[in-house]
């Protein structure tokens, strides 16, 4: 029997390798559609590098399907380190200085691009849905529109800019008039709503409301906020091994209160501000001296790129330096782990946190947050303002993540928070983000998408 109903496009495949087999992917795409796809079956089409079943191998109970699209290594290298990696990422996050608007990036990207649409059409059936994610995947809704007739939609993880800043895009054009070739186009806040629209509004296009005409069609823009299996964290949570685990990290502390900071090794999440905001706050509130500790973990991320390998030496360096000047024989000020752990390992962190610093300099969201405040008992959540999540967290303590002395005085405000109010603050976030349920998410969407 084919498997008919769903396509999902993604850079990445939704399973990883394990020394036990394939398992599903740890992260949010991976939770948030699986259980979809499972459930109606379909296909999953993603790129062939760094994973690499047979092309076309049924995983997955026989339900779900993976499809590769083999992309050669020159190729996969411009369209994802470079067009990706360093043109998308960098602007859409507003690190102008960081963004290399180099010509045969946007080629390799291009031709990737029609690698998937390639790919999706020789496997699309009459009827098909297809959804497509993310910066990787910009020019692919409006080639599927040329070959396919199912609807299709899209959805941006990351901060759609402002469109002045996107506007510095010489190809700026052609990806916005490859992403409304889709039906509805999803972001995670209003924010980036509004600056897509205005960005189609600067191209010439007709915007009225939420939505864009392209031609004879209406593209619909929405809001649909990413959640976490908020399922899958409470469960965590109640887990005998992963309390033992938290306890275990405590005593590693050797303080009474923990603060916490949990990010992939990524220039925006600004861990190299929040370090130097921590030292700040050493300095000033002189009397958490050997009452407290840190601990950052970093999950090594795209070391191919020059910027990343960049940040690891300048965070290696700034580390070396706190616990240098800091460190005492009874009281180790901070911990850095630059290694990935499993999700029950990070939900032991999350237990043992008093305090979280989740402070990007620029998120799309940012799920962590999420997953900390969910998980945690009596934890302080301490959230950029300038993370998609802040817009949802409002009961956390919002903070800009350039102002060491602000981020200082927030941590000294949540290390002192009075128990009721701890658990108030909290209660109101885990509720809100039981709302925003992973699965409930690609529902929603899958559900308006529907609607013409
Ligand atoms: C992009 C956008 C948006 C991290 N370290 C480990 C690990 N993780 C997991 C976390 C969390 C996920 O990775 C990270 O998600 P974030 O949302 O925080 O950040 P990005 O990776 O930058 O994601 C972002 C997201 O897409 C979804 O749309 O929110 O703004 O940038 O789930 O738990 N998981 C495990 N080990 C680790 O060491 N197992």
């Amino acid at each position: 029997m084919k498997n008919m109903g769903l396509i999902i496009v993604a850079n990445r495949a939704p399973f990883r390798r394990t020394p036990q087999g394939l398992v599903p992917a740890v992260g949010g795409l991976a939770t948030a559609l699986l259980p979809v796809l499972e459930a109606q079956g379909g296909t999953w089409v993603a790129a062939s590098t760094g994973f690499k079943p047979h092309p076309g191998t049924t995983l997955h109970d026989g339900r779900v399907r993976v499809e590769e699209v083999p992309l050669p290594e020159k190729e996969w290298q411009g369209y994802y380190g470079g067009f990706s990696n360093r043109v998308l990422w960098p602007l859409c996050h507003y690190f102008l200085e960081k963004v290399e608007l180099r010509r045969e990036f946007y080629l390799d990207y291009q031709r990737a691009n029609r690698r998937f649409a390639d790919k999706v059409a020789q496997i699309y059936r009459e009827g098909d849905t297809v959804f497509v994610q993310d910066y990787h995947l910009l020019l692919l809704p409006r080639l599927l529109r040329e070959r396919i007739s199912g609807r299709i939609g899209f959805f941006f993880h990351i901060p759609w800019p402002s469109s002045g800043v996107f506007r510095i895009l010489p190809w700026g054009r052609s990806l916005v008039e490859g992403v409304l070739g889709a039906d509805l186009i999803g972001f995670h806040t209003q924010e980036y709503a509004e600056n897509f629209l205005r960005t189609a509004a600067y191209y010439g296009y007709t915007v009225t409301g939420q939505r864009v005409q392209v031609g004879e069609r209406w593209v619909r823009v929405e809001v649909h906020p990413l959640g976490i299996d908020s399922q899958r964290f409470a469960e965590l949570a109640r887990q005998p091994h992963v309390h033992l685990h938290a306890q275990a990290l405590k005593r590693l502390a050797g303080t009474n209160h923990l603060i916490l900071g949990v990010d992939r090794l990524d220039y925006t999440k600004g861990i190299l501000e929040r370090l130097l905001a921590y030292e700040r706050f050493l300095q000033a509130y002189p009397h958490w001296r050997g009452r407290v500790a840190f601990f950052q973990i970093a999950t090594p991320s795209r070391t191919s790129v020059s910027a990343y390998r960049e940040l690891k030496r300048k965070v290696d360096e700034v580390v070396g330096r706190i616990i240098g000047s800091f460190l005492r024989e009874d009281w180790v000020p901070l911990r850095y782990f630059y290694q990935t752990y499993t999700q029950e390992d990070l939900a032991a962190f999350y237990l043992a946190a008093d305090v979280a610093l989740i402070t990007p300099l620029r998120d799309g969201m940012n799920l962590v947050a999420l997953e900390y405040a969910y998980t945690s008992q009596n934890g302080v959540l301490v959230l950029s303002n300038l993370a998609g999540a802040a817009e949802y967290l409002r009961e956390a303590i919002l903070v800009n993540p350039y102002d060491l002395d602000g981020i200082a005085a927030a941590l000294d405000q949540a290390l002192r928070m009075p128990q009721r109010e701890r658990q108030e603050r909290l209660s109101a976030l885990k509720e809100r983000i039981s709302q925003m349920d992973v699965q409930g998410w690609a529902l929603r969407f899958l559900e308006s998408l529907k609607r013409k």
